[in-house]
């Protein structure tokens, strides 16, 4: 089992409290589309995306965005027990939407360039290797049922 420090588990919180779930996912999934474009092959049925000014004023697109950030708030408040907390989702991309878990890592590193713009300063390095790490944990975890 993963181990946290308490401090960690006060990065990760005090982060999270101050997280808008629908304007941080929105940003996050704006810009894996803009800055990976082969990850709109996934969300043929959202649309029009062909351009950052189509991604952006996507509502399906904003819509998704706070779906993920809220399922990786699962996570955040489920620190001890993040594999079965994504055991489902994990199934979910896998054998349904067949995602590469590649892409898995995209988006942990576009939430992070995003937290980052966010909260400046206040992102310190410590704070970002407690959020480095929860989404190793999670890829991890949603990486679990691919065979
Ligand atoms: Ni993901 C649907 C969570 C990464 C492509 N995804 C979901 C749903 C959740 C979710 C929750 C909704 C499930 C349901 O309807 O029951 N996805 C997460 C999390 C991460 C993640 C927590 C990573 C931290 N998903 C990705 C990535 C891609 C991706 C990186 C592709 C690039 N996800 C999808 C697609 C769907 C999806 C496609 C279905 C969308 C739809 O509405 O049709």
């Amino acid at each position: 089992m993963v181990h946290w420090t308490a401090e960690e588990r006060r990065a990760i919180a005090s982060t999270w409290d101050k997280i808008d779930v629908e304007t941080i996912g929105h940003q996050t999934i704006v810009r894996l589309l803009i800055v990976y474009p082969w990850t709109q092959r996934y969300f043929s049925s959202f649309g029009n995306l062909s351009s950052c000014a189509a991604i952006m004023g996507n509502p399906k697109v904003k819509s998704h965005g706070k779906t993920v950030l809220t399922a990786l708030g699962a996570a955040v408040n489920n620190l001890d027990n993040i594999k079965e907390t994504y055991s489902k989702l994990s199934e979910l991309h896998s054998e349904k939407l067949h995602v590469d878990p590649e892409n898995f890592k995209l988006l942990a590193e576009t939430l992070i360039v995003v937290l980052a713009g966010h909260f400046g300063a206040e992102f310190t390095a410590e704070i970002q290797a407690a959020w480095q790490k929860l989404l190793a944990v999670a890829i991890s975890a949603l990486s679990r049922q691919y065979y």
